[in-house]
Formats: structure tokens, C-alpha cells, sequence
């Protein structure tokens, strides 16, 4: 556990480094670190964004964990069962450098199991067939790296480390998602239905994972002049969307959007309008799982808190 005293800028370090001299350092490019001087709304944005993502890890072990026990072969449950565990190291590599901020991980937690915490939209939605699985590597992976590639240079030290290595494991989900679909896809017909239903289903809440449109955005601007964010939310919705539809035509799937169509000018394709009240619906907690997933994690730490104890007890008689 970190204590305060990390946060605290090292001796001879400035405390009172004043915002436009923060600003500086930040368009010099420099790497923040714990121990610098930083405005407290830097702190608090990036304490907002890790903590939502170490979150998002966590809670997305669920709509996967659901076909752990009905993967259609062993191969495919070592693999997704080694995707898990990854996104469970997200997790923690991420509770560690919010860490690092001054807030503990008990806090966080106790955010999220009181539903107070945001997580990632994407995993209030059900996981219906294998189809599903392949889907969620394909698309919300996808979109993963797409959002978390200009992260690996976020302004901040251990925010921007632990995503490299996140990014690298993001890519090898991904892949394995395209797989199955490329499987099924080529499979009997009823397996290349099963496909393009997880597409169905699974395309738009993918396109809203990327956030607001950038003029709804509300911490965008503050956090690109701060680089934390580097390629806004609507830029790389537009990167994941013309990445995906050349890989859904390789797949011989339709993406199920009437408006979708390709603008020669810029050469980028174009979706039709995201329905943004459904997006609104699921982060006011109302979404097909949200209170599914929050009892899943209540339950789930309840029945560790046994391996709590005993790590601390276990460190009590370390210590002693
Ligand atoms: N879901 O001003 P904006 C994974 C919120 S894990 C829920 O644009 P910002 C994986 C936003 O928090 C992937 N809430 O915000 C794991 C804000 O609300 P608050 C998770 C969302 O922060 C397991 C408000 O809307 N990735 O890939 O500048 C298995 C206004 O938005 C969402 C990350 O967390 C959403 N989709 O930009 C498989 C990446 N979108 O806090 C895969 C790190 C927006 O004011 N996070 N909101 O109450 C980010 O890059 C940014 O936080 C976002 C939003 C682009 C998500």
C-alpha cells in the first residue's frame, strides 16, 4: 500500500509549482512522475480515468467468464481461459499506478461495489452465444487498442508503462477473437449466422465505447492539453470504424448499419447516428447487466474475503 507521504513531491522538489509551469513541462513533453508537483486537478482526472479502466478490466472478466465452462474445445478454453487472466492483471497493474496518485485500492474498490464508479459500458451488455466471445476479442479489443495506443504516451509515468505492456497482451485477445469469428464465419451456415448475430448485436455498443462525440465531451479538452488524451474520442471511433469494416468484409459479415457508406473525399467510412439515449441509459445503470455485473463483483469479493485475511495475517506473522 502507498502512503501519502509517496505523493508528496520529493525534498527540493517544487510544491508550489504553479500551473502555467506545469503546462510547460507538459508541452515539453515531459513524464510526470509520482513523486512531482502536479495541479490537484491533474491528480483527480487521472485518478478518474485509471481507476474507470482498472474497473473495466475487472468487471470485463464477466461477460467472458460466462463461456468458460462451454468453450468448444479445450484449446479455446486454455486461450480464453489465459485472456481472463490477463484482463485480470489489467486490473491490477492499473489499481497500482492510480495507486500511486494517493488513493487506495480499498477505496477504489469500495467505489465500485457501492455503484458509484464508472466502468467501461461495453460489459453491461449479455454474452448470448460463443459467437459472443469471438465478437468481444474482435470488436471491443479492437477498440481497446485503439483507444489505449496513444496512451502508452500519456503524460503520466505509470499510467503510460503499465499500458504498453497491456497494449501488447490487448493485441493477442484481439487476434483471438477475429479468430473464432473467421471460424465460424467459415463454418456451416448456421455457425455464420451465429457470427453475424454477435456482430449484430455487439457493433454499435462498440462504437459507443470510444465516449461522447467530442463536442459532448466533457473532460476531452482540458485532458488533451494536460496529454493525458492524445487523439480524440471521435477520431479514434473513425480509425476503429474504417479498420472494421475491411476486416467484417473479409469475414463475408454485414455491419448492421443502413447509413454506413464511404465518403471518397476523405476516405474514411462513415457510420449512421449512434443512439447516444442508449448510451446515457447503461452509465445511469441501466443497461441489459449492470446490476448483474455489480452483484457478480459484490458476491465475488464477499467470498474472498477469506484470502484477505489470510494474507494479512500471514504478513502480521512475517512482520512479527
Ligand atoms: N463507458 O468527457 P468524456 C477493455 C464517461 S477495458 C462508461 O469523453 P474522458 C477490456 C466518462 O467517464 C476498456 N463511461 O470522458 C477489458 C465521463 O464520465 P465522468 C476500458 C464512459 O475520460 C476486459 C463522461 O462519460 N478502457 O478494453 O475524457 C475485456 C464524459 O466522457 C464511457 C478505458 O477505460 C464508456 N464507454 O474519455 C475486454 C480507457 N465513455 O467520469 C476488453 C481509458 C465515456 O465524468 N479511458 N464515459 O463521470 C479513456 O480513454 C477515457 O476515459 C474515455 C472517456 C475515452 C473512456
Amino acid at each position: 500500500m502507498y502512503t501519502q507521504a509517496l505523493n508528496e513531491p520529493e525534498s527540493g522538489a517544487r510544491a508550489d509549482l504553479g500551473d502555467q509551469e506545469f503546462q510547460a513541462r507538459i508541452d515539453a513533453e515531459a513524464r510526470i512522475e509520482p513523486r512531482d508537483a502536479m495541479p490537484a486537478a491533474y491528480r483527480a482526472t487521472l485518478l478518474r480515468q485509471i481507476s474507470q479502466h482498472a474497473h473495466s478490466e475487472i468487471i470485463g472478466m464477466y461477460p467472458e467468464g460466462n463461456w468458460l465452462t462451454r468453450a468448444p474445445s479445450l484449446k479455446r478454453k486454455a486461450i480464453l481461459l489465459a485472456k481472463i487472466q490477463d484482463e485480470a492483471g489489467h486490473g491490477l497493474y492499473l489499481y497500482a499506478a492510480a495507486e500511486t496518485l494517493g488513493k487506495s485500492r480499498e477505496e477504489m474498490f469500495d467505489a465500485l461495489l457501492a455503484g458509484r464508479a464508472k466502468y467501461s459500458s461495453i460489459f453491461n451488455y449479455p454474452t448470448l452465444t460463443w459467437a459472443d466471445i469471438g465478437a468481444i476479442g474482435w470488436l471491443v479489443d479492437g477498440a481497446a487498442i485503439m483507444n489505449q495506443i496513444p496512451l502508452c504516451r500519456c503524460s503520466y509515468g505509470p499510467y503510460a508503462r503499465a499500458m504498453i505492456r497491456i497494449c501488447k497482451e490487448e493485441s493477442f485477445h484481439q487476434r483471438q477473437g477475429y479468430d473464432i469469428m473467421l471460424t465460424l464465419a467459415r463454418g456451416t451456415p448456421e455457425q455464420k449466422a451465429m457470427a453475424q448475430d454477435a456482430l449484430d448485436r455487439w457493433y454499435w455498443p462498440c462504437l459507443m465505447m470510444f465516449g461522447p462525440s467530442d463536442q459532448d465531451s466533457t473532460h476531452s479538452d482540458q485532458s488533451t492539453k494536460w496529454k493525458i488524451k492524445r487523439i480524440s474520442n471521435d477520431a479514434l471511433r473513425q480509425k476503429f470504424l474504417d479498420a472494421v469494416v475491411v476486416q467484417a468484409q473479409y469475414l463475408g459479415l454485414s455491419l448492421p448499419d443502413p447509413e454506413l457508406r464511404f465518403d471518397a473525399e476523405s476516405g474514411h467510412w462513415r457510420h449512421g447516428p449512434i443512439d447516444w439515449a442508449e448510451f446515457r441509459r447503461v452509465l445511469a445503470g441501466d443497461g441489459p447487466c449492470n446490476r448483474e455485473r455489480l452483484a457478480a463483483r459484490q458476491r465475488a469479493h464477499e467470498e474472498g474475503a477469506w484470502v484477505r485475511e489470510a494474507a494479512a495475517a500471514h504478513e502480521a506473522r512475517r512482520a512479527a
